[in-house]
């Protein structure tokens, strides 16, 4: 059951694809109030940013900078066990009650436990215990604006919702439990994105790889240790003077043959997109995008200016679909070169500063040249060079044309970085119809789930972030996106080789499975650690699991799943499994319980069940017990990885390879748990057409009480059993 109310006239962010009419009573709920709504402030988007008609020039100049107050705030009652899921790319844990967050795209740096917002805006959640009739529900608020979700943090025993000024959509969505409120969520938004089979090999990666001889070093490393490997990523240094969709021919002469070179050894090249394009004469992407108007503009109509890596940029108007169509049209020059992955990044957009406002500070200070400087305004002066980057002020001169409105930035941000993911997203079904590119991005709407993944943006490497990894993966599948990870290691501060192996261990099942650091911090490549074995093995572990994370991967995508659920989410009568936010399954026939801490041996695991616990060394090295259901301390050394097999379960297993193209996905191993008779659907394709559907994919796989097996499907496979 969805209702769907629109309030004032909201600018389409394309984010639902299902048609749903929406309710023409006034709004009324049995969950969630609406205590406050300003009509003015539904306003419909008109002018420079909603400003409104017979304004003398000094009113439109403070209008246009004015800043734009709440539209309206919904509020309901939490009961004490009340909990709150949801708002997909967050910090804190997976039951969001207890903070406040904002949808609000921002370049975070440092994802501590104080920030409000990450790099998306994810506006779903379910309530699961409003202290109402209607326990529990789904809800999401379809707005372009900043949208904050107070859940229990200025009152514990309240959820209160604050929409900024414009029109938004809201539904609200029941069903008997939370993961079928989830698949009605996600059945209408459409399929999420699925990349190209090889996007779920390992990836390395660093900001710093300079040149074509660095890369050939890794992917030479992992070659002669038989580290399996799929992809090399390209940070900005690749470019030419970081402009995009260039490619520097000193470090990387001759580039498409480098691509080749690559591709001969089965590893794919991801090179970085940025959304700023730098200003500089005879640069085509410059010269097109201001003959064409595709820029975004100031206040005074010019094209804005920012400063972001390049230098002076102008931005492309990825809200404007000519604009949008014309950016992604450049991604054609490396889709010729023969490149078939790329990640966007600084699509909040990030803005280190802008140039109109760096122009009156250095005025500022100018003032003082024969004066001397007070320490107050020394403090000034320093506070304004310290604070250049991000500036709502600045944002808020920013001005997109959609659909012939000129909007002001803070009405749309939330939708820049899905727009231009979008941007691509539609240019590779048209520049590569028959197969799938590889494309995450790193800000994101509910929305860009069905162009591309997102990956968790710039992490630390500290334990923390292991948990917080795995934290984010349900809330970002309830969300629609599936294909994602964080940088495995972490990206900024130095990790170490024990961590690296621990987050290795979690990050062997999330789909985007990139190991990827900053630049200035420790080297992080495997080979830069002593035990080599280790990472081959659980790298390889990964391979071998392809067969089942594949298939989960698919089902979800396809079905409207999730991958991950949270205990709560498969156990939901048993209160302790509520509780467990560090445990996960993945997919439906295993849980993973990850060590997240330094020099632990072993971690506490709840088992809601009895289970099979499988203690992995690697695809062939392991041992395995069976344990009742209850707490258990379970011993993990360094290089082992635990799962978990639900009873009358399978998980498929192939041999681990190099790359994934050399994954035989038809010999296959089963982990069991066998009681009396376990059934498993294995999903597999090509790993590259597009039109992907589940049917012809599926082959059953069916192991009987007497221990035999049958398959039954499309493909030919040949199953054993795992000998423990
Ligand atoms: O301001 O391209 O999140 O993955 O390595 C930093 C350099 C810009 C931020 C990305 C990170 C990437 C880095 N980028």
């Amino acid at each position: 059951m969805i209702r769907k109310y629109v309030f004032g006239d909201p600018i389409e962010t394309d984010a639902v694809t299902a048609r749903i009419p929406a309710e023409t009573k006034e709004f009324t709920e049995d969950h969630i109030r609406l205590v406050k709504d300003t009509e003015k402030a539904f306003a419909p988007a008109g002018g420079m940013g909603w400003i409104p008609e017979g304004l003398d020039a000094a009113a439109v100049a403070a209008f246009a900078q004015r800043e734009a107050s709440p539209a309206a705030v919904f509020t309901c009652e939490l009961a004490d066990d009340g909990r709150i899921y949801g708002l997909g790319e967050n910090i804190r844990g997976i039951n969001k009650r207890g903070w406040i967050y904002e949808s609000n795209c921002s370049d975070v740096p440092n994802h501590t436990e104080e920030k409000r917002s990450l790099y998306g805006a994810h506006n779903f959640l379910i309530v699961d215990g409003a202290a109402t009739p209607a326990r529990r529900f789904g809800l999401f608020l379809d707005a372009s604006q900043k949208v904050t979700f107070d859940c229990g943090y200025t009152d514990r025993r309240r959820l209160t919702i604050t929409v900024g000024e414009g029109g938004f959509t809201l539904y609200i969505l029941e069903g008997d439990s939370l993961s079928g409120i989830v698949r009605e969520f996600r059945s209408i938004i459409g399929r999420s994105y699925i990349p190209p089979k090889w996007a779920f090999g390992y990836g390395q990666s660093r900001w710093g790889y300079k040149c074509a001889d660095d890369v050939r070093e890794v992917v030479r490393e992992h070659r002669e240790n038989g580290v399996p490997l799929d992809s090399v990523y390209l940070d900005i240094d690749y470019m030419e003077r970081y402009k995009d969709f260039t490619v520097n021919e000193e470090r990387f002469p001759d580039f498409p043959a480098f691509v080749k070179e690559m591709k001969e050894q089965h590893i794919h090249l991801v090179p970085i997109i940025d959304a700023g394009v730098k200003i500089e004469d005879g640069y085509p992407v410059y010269e097109e995008g201001v003959k064409n108007g595709y820029f975004c503009k100031n206040e005074d109509g010019d094209n804005f200016v920012g400063g972001v890596w390049p230098g002076r940029v102008h931005f492309p108007d990825m809200l404007n679909p000519e604009a949008r169509k014309w950016f992604g049209g450049w991604y054609k020059v490396l889709l010729d070169a023969g490149i078939d992955g790329f990640w966007n990044d600084m699509n909040e957009p990030a803005l280190f500063y802008a140039e109109k406002h760096l122009e009156e500070i250095a005025g500022e200070i100018r003032k003082f040249e024969k004066d001397k400087l007070n320490i107050g305004q020394v403090l000034t002066l320093q506070a304004q060079f310290m604070n250049l980057a991000a500036r709502p002020e600045d944002y808020r001169t920013i001005r997109h044309n959609c659909g012939g409105k000129m909007i002001r930035h803070d009405y749309v941000h939330n939708l820049y970085g899905y727009n231009m993911t979008r941007a691509a997203g539609e240019a590779f079904a048209r520049l590569s119809p028959e197969k799938r590119i590889l494309l995450f991005s790193r800000a994101s709407y509910i929305g860009m789930h069905r162009y591309g993944g997102i990956w968790m943006g710039d992490n630390q490497s500290w334990w923390s972030h292991i948990l917080m990894n795995l934290q984010m993966l349900p809330s970002l599948n309830m969300c629609g996106f599936l294909y994602t990870g964080a940088d495995l290691g972490g990206f900024g501060s130095d990790t170490t080789e024990d961590m690296m192996l621990r987050w290795l261990e979690l990050g062997i099942f999330t789909p985007l499975m990139r190991n990827h650091s900053a630049i200035g911090t420790r080297r992080q490549e495997f080979y830069q650690f002593g035990d080599k074995e280790s990472f081959r093995r659980i790298i390889g572990l990964r391979y071998a699991l392809l067969p089942y994370l594949y298939s989960e991967f698919m089902k979800a995508a396809l079905g409207g799943d999730m991958m991950f659920m949270p205990p709560a989410f498969v156990w939901p009568e048993d209160e302790m499994a509520a509780q467990v936010e560090d445990q996960l399954m993945v997919g439906e026939s295993i849980m993973i319980a990850p060590v997240y801490r330094q020099n632990a041996e072993g971690r506490y695991v709840y088992l809601p069940e009895t289970m099979k616990l499988y203690r992995m060394r690697g695809a062939d090295d392991m041992d395995a017990e069976i344990l009742p259901a209850g707490h258990h301390y379970v011993r993990a050394a360094l290089n082992e990885v635990l799962i978990f097999v639900r009873a009358d379960h399978l998980v498929p297993m192939a041999a681990p390879a190099e790359y994934v193209d050399g994954v035989d996905m038809t010999k296959l191993t089963l982990l069991h748990f066998l009681k009396k008779e376990a059934v498993y659907e294995m999903y597999d394709d090509d790993g590259e057409s597009r039109g992907e559907t589940l049917e012809g994919h599926l082959t059953e796989i069916r192991l009987t009480g007497d221990g035999a097996v049958r398959v039954n499907g499309p493909a030919l496979l040949s199953c054993e059993m795992m000998s423990v």
